[in-house]
């Protein structure tokens, strides 16, 4: 069974990891650049630098594939504005209107060292999904939000339910078709409002502000 060979570090600690929600505050940087290139699916790379967790580090963040909500902020403290203060619409790659960078998607979320290409570094990774009738929204299904303009912004992301193990596939098709379930997957648990943890987690992420200066007791509060 290809889970056998490749597994990386931490591989079975969030199995059994009970621990959730997990509540972070961070903010994006580069990643790999293989999210949009190669799979067609960009990812928030969330900063191991300055990250505040509910879980007390970066190092105690257990791997896996998560769903969970997120929201960028692009003016810590007034995330209403676009950044250059005129009400003007960004025109880059992904033209946010000011309600959506306020916005809290669902996010399907990958913790770990994708097996699949063996980094030596572990990293947390959000996929911002864009709800039905988003301008972004992938004709196959695949949510898709960009990036490219983000890069610096504070981040707001609770991990709020286990998906599955990340596992070294071979081939990316097959990660890409993994991935669209778990986005599938994400939406489909994201949205079932009788769960405490969604109201709640999605509150937390919508209600957030994200200082730099924010320790773990605001995380949990
Ligand atoms: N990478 C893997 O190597 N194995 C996985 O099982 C895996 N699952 C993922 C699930 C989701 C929802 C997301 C957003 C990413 C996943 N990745 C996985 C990470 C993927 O390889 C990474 O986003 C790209 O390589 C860009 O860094
Ligand atoms: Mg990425």
């Amino acid at each position: 069974m290809c889970r056998q060979k490749n597994s990386p570090k931490g591989y079975y600690e969030s199995m059994t990891d009970p621990n959730l929600p997990i509540r972070i505050i961070s903010k994006i940087v580069r990643g790999y650049g293989r999210g949009s290139k190669d799979l067609g699916i960009p990812t928030a790379n969330v900063s191991r630098e300055g990250l505040s967790c509910s879980c007390g580090d970066f190092d105690h963040l257990p791997t896996g594939i998560y769903w969970g909500f997120a929201r960028i902020i692009i003016i810590d403290g007034s995330e209403s504005s676009n950044g250059r203060g005129d009400g003007s619409a960004n025109d880059d790659s992904y033209s946010c209107n000011e309600s959506e960078l306020g916005q809290v998607f669902t996010a399907a979320i990958s913790i770990g060292y994708n097996p699949t290409y063996n980094n030596s570094e572990k990293t947390v990774e959000p996929h911002l999904i864009a709800p039905a009738m988003h301008p972004k929204r992938h004709a196959s299904l695949t949510g898709e939000t960009q990036f490219q303009d983000f890069y610096d912004k504070t981040i707001i992301l609770s991990v709020v339910g286990y998906l599955r193990p990340e596992l070294p596939f071979e081939g990316l098709e097959k990660l890409t078709a993994a991935i669209k379930k778990d986005i599938i997957n994400s939406e489909r648990l994201a949205g079932d409002e009788s769960n405490p943890a969604t109201i709640a987690e999605r509150e937390w992420v919508r209600s957030s502000l994200g200082n730099d200066a924010l320790g773990n007791k605001k995380l949990l509060g």
